[in-house]
């Protein structure tokens, strides 16, 4: 045993993963820890994921659905998927198994706000959930639950279901005790009341989960790491999106818009975003402070050199090199880092009440501001929508952030009209691609139209947009928003079609 598991009830639970998976069955609904890749079950659902072949090497159905914080890992979404095990799916996953069974159509995913997943299950409206299965990383003599490397929906899945299964993870740092604060004051309509959180460093609840002991039907011992991607250095396009990004944010402080030291920071997941944070890095801003949902290796760096005094998530979502130096400096960074369940993490009003400055990722932008965060050609979904529909519509300022095209040039990431809308001209400020910065706040749609086709577009497109809004003024039906719909909604099509859109549009 690690002596992690400091319970004796809790101890006298341990069994092999297969005995813990077999506590799951055909058709039942998992609630599983996980968030971008952290603190999710490393052996259980393998060990459910090879019952699952089993059973259907045997002839029998057997499939479950899985809720998580956000994204996991392949030992977790890529098992289950590559065994056919999943029938439905929620709320943000990026395995690329997964993600070709639900665009193949042979898996159902729901995609929901972050903040909303959990007061969705307290409401009932998804069903019941029979069995808890999350990863801690140890256990108090007195029977509460350290947290891992998130929290997500954790809280919400040990009250909600039936059974629980506890993974306790031994990799998983020790200095994490003490990190988390686990807000139980959350209640259902007409019983809310405010939130206490004013700055992104307070702490308002508990350091532990509370599980009823008699709930845990079973408990295994693991000791794996949680596996994550390793970052790309920034290219150009990323340096040059941080640097119009930078820029703007310093106007704004010389404008009286933002103080000094900023505002809470939220920043999405991604290449580009980590770029982002290293420009902040550079930059002469001191005293940052983040109020997130991932801690990523750039955020990590920030508070290392003290550029940022705290940053509130619900989870790390750290590259192999980054996870090593933050486990091997895990207490320090105790006092700067709050970990929270995640409906505390993307809350609507404290989103609101912080101020935060929103940056996030999409797809593709529109000349009205309207912005696509996660369906390719408008049917084939990447990711989801994750927290950024949290963030942005309660954000002081949300920023969207993308290179200006996509597969070599071939796609605009501009478009007329998008294909898949996720976060609408109301909720979208300011878009940043390579090319440019276009600030929408306080303009009418054509006005905004002009600045995104002149600041964020590529230059190989600009002239085609330009184009289409010329013509769009002539003949549009209305010229509040002027468009042509067939012609705004072919851009797409010519893509598929052709493989480009420049080449069928010049035609
Ligand atoms: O395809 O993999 O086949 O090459 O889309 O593109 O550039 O690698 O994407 O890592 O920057 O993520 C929006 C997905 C961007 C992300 C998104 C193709 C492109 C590639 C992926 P290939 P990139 P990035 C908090 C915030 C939603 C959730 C969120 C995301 C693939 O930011 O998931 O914000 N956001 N959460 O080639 C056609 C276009 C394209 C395109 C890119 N315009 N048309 N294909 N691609 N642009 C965190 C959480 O909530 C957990």
């Amino acid at each position: 045993m690690s002596g992690r598991i400091r319970n004796a009830a809790l101890a006298a639970k341990v069994v092999p993963p297969e005995v813990a998976a077999a506590v799951i069955r055909p058709g039942d609904t998992v609630g599983m820890s996980g968030f971008t890749g952290a603190g999710y079950p490393k052996e259980v659902p393998a060990a459910l994921a090879r019952q699952i072949s089993a059973a259907h090497e045997a002839g029998q159905d057997f499939r479950v659905n899985v809720w998580t914080g956000a994204s996991t890992a392949p030992e977790l979404d890529g098992a289950l998927a590559a065994a056919d095990g999943i029938e439905l799916r929620l709320p943000y996953q990026s395995d690329p198994v997964s993600r070709e069974k639900i665009n193949a159509g042979q898996m159902e995913y729901i995609d929901v706000h972050l903040s909303h997943v959990a007061q969705m299950a307290w409401m009932g409206f998804l069903g019941k959930l029979d069995v808890a299965l999350i990863e801690i990383s140890g256990i108090t003599p007195d029977g509460q639950l350290v947290p891992s490397a998130s929290i997500g929906n954790n809280k919400t899945w040990i009250d909600q279901a039936d059974r629980v299964v506890l993974e306790v993870n031994s990799w998983q740092s020790a200095a994490l005790d003490g990190m988390h604060d686990v807000y139980y004051g959350t209640a259902l309509p007409p019983d809310r009341r405010p939130i206490p959180l004013t700055r992104p460093g307070d702490r308002i609840g508990v350091p532990y989960l509370q599980c009823p002991p008699e709930k845990v039907v079973a408990v295994v011992e693991t000791h794996a790491p949680d596996r994550n991607s390793a970052f790309k250095e920034p290219d150009d396009a990323s340096r040059r999106i941080a640097g119009h990004l930078i820029e703007f944010l310093e106007h704004e402080v010389r404008r009286g818009r933002l103080p000094a030291s900023l505002l809470p920071l939220q920043s999405g997941v991604g290449n580009v975003a980590n770029a982002v944070l290293a420009g902040l890095g550079t930059s002469d801003f001191e005293g940052l402070t983040a109020y997130t949902e991932v801690i990523q290796d750039g955020m990590l760096e920030l508070l290392r050199t003290g550029k940022l005094t705290v940053a509130s998530a619900t989870a790390f979502s750290l590259s192999p090199t980054a996870v090593a130096e933050f486990n091997a400096a895990a207490a320090d960074f105790r006092d700067a880092i709050v970990l929270r369940p995640q409906e505390i993490s993307n809350h609507p009003e404290i989103v609101r009440r912080l101020g935060v400055l929103a940056m996030n990722g999409m797809i593709e932008a529109d000349v009205y501001g309207n912005v696509n965060s996660t369906h390719l050609m408008g049917s084939r979904i990447q990711n989801g929508i994750g927290g950024s529909g949290d963030f942005a519509r309660n954000a002081y300022t949300s920023f969207f952030v993308t290179p200006s095209t996509a597969k070599d040039g071939a796609i605009s990431a501009i478009v007329p009209m998008v294909s898949h809308v996720d976060h609408t001209e109301h909720d979208v400020a300011v878009i940043v691609t390579e090319q440019g910065l276009a600030d929408l706040r306080g303009l009418p749609p054509r006005r905004r139209a002009q600045q995104v086709v002149a600041r964020c577009a590529h230059p190989d497109y600009r002239p085609l947009l330009e184009d289409y809004l010329a013509r769009a003024a002539h003949h549009s039906y209305g010229q509040h928003t002027p468009h042509l719909l067939a012609e705004a909604l072919s851009w797409h099509t010519r893509y598929l079609d052709t493989g480009t859109m420049q080449v069928s549009a010049a035609s």
